[in-house]
């Protein structure tokens, strides 16, 4: 019987230059598996615990030495020689192991780098790919991408508020061609930004970062790419918009949109919501009020609701027992889906399952600090997510999860391309 030998750590960089988790990990019959563990910088307030040492003389005070140490001991001795073949029992043990609701005990980072790892582990030893491991004969739909092409908000140093301006190619039949087109609007959209006197450089998602002065202003810059490049808004190509807004709320509900200078209670807000949906061809609408004002979300999802996906992502923070609650009050509609925010692949398979029976849509999604791990293009296939918001066509760390699904659909055979029909009755 196949079992696991050893398991180890390694402190390695991510995409920002900030430590983190490789989680490595030897099962007896020589099959060598790892994964590397994102971060984000706008995180919800009830993710799981990301445990860093806090000692400043070290990659100032975010070293993971900790829990690296947490893997090497304690769940090293816990799991060596069990069966990597059972990812929920596994994942189990990692929870008991740590006592706590939100792994503040070995930390996130440390569980979910070995719950990827033995899982990846477990697909190699039996020679299949991940996808087909983790979502078996029925994992065939390719996610619609997001692609996060204007950065603004924490992932960039400009002006622009909201975080992140995406592009939702959902009007083709293959992702390869989907790719390719919003990969085209990107070029035409620096070329854009440049000849208006814009800067190109690019924030953590590999989205432009210029300096505009409204947060429409981006909207319209992208639609001039779009039909620059020869597609057509709306029925080609929709937009998306993730506000995160947590990071612009006040003390009592306010909202400070400081590049236009106006400060707008949630009511005022979503009314702004209402402008732009009405005005342009927005499909979903991410974190559009904050974590903290289930009033506002209410209000949004009640006036929105039938008409843009609402994805919570800090609202709901993958956890099953969040996302519960929102579906009992009828917050929301979707949500984000983000591996690290919960600590182990199997509670995130449990989230993405409660979503699925209760027809909220799942996007899986990637964190602003990422790695060359491609862990999540497998995920969202195995679980038939059909999103994925993993950035824009530049970075790395980004286009390893693109060239994945493109390696994905190009090796099975059946995939579907459903991005039309996700979004039929907003096209
Ligand atoms: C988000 C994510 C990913 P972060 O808010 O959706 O785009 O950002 O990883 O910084 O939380
Ligand atoms: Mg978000």
């Amino acid at each position: 019987m196949i079992y696991i030998e050893n398991i180890y750590s390694q402190e390695v960089l991510d995409s920002r230059g900030n430590p983190t988790i490789k989680a490595n990990v030897i099962l007896s019959d020589g099959t060598r598996a790892s994964a590397i563990v994102p971060s984000g910088a706008s995180t919800g307030k009830r993710e799981a615990l990301e445990l860093r040492d806090g000692d400043k003389g070290r990659f100032l005070g975010k070293g993971v030495l900790k829990a690296c140490e947490n893997i090497d001991t304690t769940i090293a001795d816990a799991l060596i020689g069990a069966t990597p073949f059972d990812q929920s029992h596994i994942d189990a043990l990692l929870k008991s192991l740590d006592g706590t609701d939100n792994y503040s005990n070995l930390g996130a980072n440390a569980t979910l780098g070995v719950s990827m790892a033995i899982a990846r582990a477990a697909a190699d030893s039996l020679d299949i790919p991940l996808y087909r491991y983790l979502g078996g004969a029925n994992a065939l739909i390719l996610p619609t991408p997001m692609l996060n092409i204007i950065n603004g908000g924490s992932h960039a140093d400009n002006t622009v508020d909201f975080q992140e301006y995406m592009i939702v190619p959902l009007g083709f039949d293959t992702f390869k061609d989907a790719l390719r087109a919003s990969t085209e609007i990107y070029h035409h959209l620096r070329d854009i930004l440049k000849s208006s006197g814009h800067i190109t450089s690019i924030g953590d998602e590999g989205g432009f970062a210029p300096n505009l002065k409204s947060n429409v202003e981006p909207i319209e810059m992208i639609l001039r790419a779009i039909e620059k490049a020869g597609y057509k808004p709306q029925s080609q190509i929709a937009l998306a918009l993730d506000v995160a807004s947590s990071e612009l709320s006040e003390a009592n509900g306010i909202y400070h949109l400081a590049s236009e200078n106006r400060k707008l209670d949630a009511a005022e807000l979503v009314g702004y919501y209402e402008m732009l949906v009405a005005k342009y061809p927005i499909v979903s609408i991410e974190d559009g009020l904050s974590e903290d004002d289930w009033e506002g979300w209410k209000l949004l999802t009640e006036r929105l609701g039938d008409k843009v996906q609402l994805v919570g992502d800090d609202l709901f923070v993958t956890n099953k027992a969040i996302l519960k609650h929102g579906i009992d009050q009828n917050i929301a509609n979707a949500i984000l889906i983000k591996p690290n925010q919960i600590g182990t692949v199997s509670e995130t398979m449990q989230t993405v399952r409660l979503a699925q029976r209760h027809n909220y849509r799942c996007v899986m999604s990637h964190r602003s600090g990422e790695s060359e791990d491609a862990f999540i293009a497998d995920f969202g296939v195995a679980l038939n997510t059909a999103q994925i918001k993993t950035g824009s066509t530049a970075r790395s760390e980004r286009i390893a999860k693109y060239n994945r699904l493109l390696q994905i659909e190009s090796e099975v055979a059946h995939t579907e391309y459903i991005g039309k029909e996700l979004f039929k009755s907003q096209c």
